[in-house]
């Protein structure tokens, strides 16, 4: 008896692509909260925007809530990697609750940076998503309409105010580099003396997942990204592929969530992850395709990341 062939397919897996450095020390600070004060440790908000991760947590003694009302007496908390409004550390201050901040360093620079550009006189708008947990707490870093929200293009021209005022941008961290590069411009025409930073504020790992896909986005049949649907920087690289010319970008929480019939005829994949998502769905992503067809893996990698961030210091060993 012989076995049929699979037919044969390539995947190009991406370089860097996955946790980032935030994302990482975000959930090291829960896990080691659970080990030093045992469990339940209360976490405000998706630590970050991943299922997977979120219930791996849940199943070591985290509990996952949407306002600080929620945690009982006694219990720390921590909040999670993409920031929270100065509301929420003042609220737990008042009641005397026992806080860790994961918000990542790249996200509380930009906080301060707010901070800075509105001690010095300037209103500020802020490229980014409304609604978006970081937008959500940059903008509330600052009294109520200091900060302007600007998502698109468009918005720039409805954006009340003098060309002379004085002004600056800042940016969420997880945004397009070539969209916001595209906003910039715009805000420039209209407001020629507005202050910035000397691009934006999109992070690192952000800028490196983008340009690990349409490294190869030009070259592959079909792109998957995995990540979560609530997750900006990997809707981010589904835009990205398709900005890039990939006709067929998906997003795939993880193997059961794959398409098959969309992939039909493809002869080669693209294959990255959000900074949210684990490498066990990698893998798992992998082994599925490796059961329906006989698998060429090619990493391509564009640049090497050893970015790592301290520990809050109660929690340092
Ligand atoms: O990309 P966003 O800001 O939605 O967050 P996610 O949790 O997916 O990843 C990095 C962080 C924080
Ligand atoms: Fe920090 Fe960027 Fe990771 Fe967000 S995606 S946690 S800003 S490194």
């Amino acid at each position: 008896m012989t076995a049929e062939r699979k037919p044969s397919i390539t995947l190009k897996l991406a370089s860097p692509r996955g946790f980032c450095a935030g994302v990482d020390r975000a959930i090291q600070i829960v896990e080691l909260a659970l080990a030093k004060y045992g469990a339940p440790v209360y976490v405000r908000h998706e630590i970050v925007h991943n299922r997977f991760v979120v219930e791996s947590l849940e199943a070591k003694g985290a509990v996952f809530v949407d306002e600080l009302a929620e945690v009982p007496e006694g219990r720390p908390v921590v909040f999670s990697a993409h920031g929270v409004p100065k509301s929420v550390p003042d609220e737990a201050e008042r009641r005397r609750m026992f806080y860790l901040d994961a918000t990542c360093p790249l996200v509380s620079k930009v906080h301060r940076e707010a901070e800075r550009l509105h001690e010095i006189g300037r209103r500020i708008v802020l490229i980014g998503h409304a609604g978006h947990p970081e937008v959500v707490g940059t903008m509330g870093q600052l009294p109520e309409g200091a900060v302007m929200l600007v998502e698109r293009v468009e918005d720039v021209a409805r954006l009340d105010l003098d060309s002379a005022a004085p002004l600056a941008y800042i940016t969420q961290t997880t945004l397009s580099v070539d969209e916001t590069a595209d906003i910039v411009a715009a805000l420039k025409v209209r407001f020629p003396a507005i202050e910035g930073p000397r691009k934006e504020d999109i992070c690192y790992a952000t800028t490196n997942r983008q340009a690990a896909v349409k490294s190869f986005a030009g070259e592959v049949d079909a792109i998957l990204v995995i990540g979560a649907p609530n997750s900006s920087n990997s809707l981010r690289l589904v835009e990205v592929a398709e900005r890039a010319g990939c006709k067929r970008a998906f997003l795939v929480q993880r193997a059961s969530g794959i398409d098959w019939a969309a992939l039909e005829g493809a002869r080669a994949v693209g294959l990255t992850a959000g900074a949210s998502a684990p490498e066990v769905l990698v893998d798992e992503v992998i082994a599925a395709f490796r059961d329906r067809f006989d698998v060429r893996l090619e990493m391509l990698e564009t640049v090497r990341e050893d970015i790592r961030f301290k520990l809050p210091r109660a929690l340092e060993a």
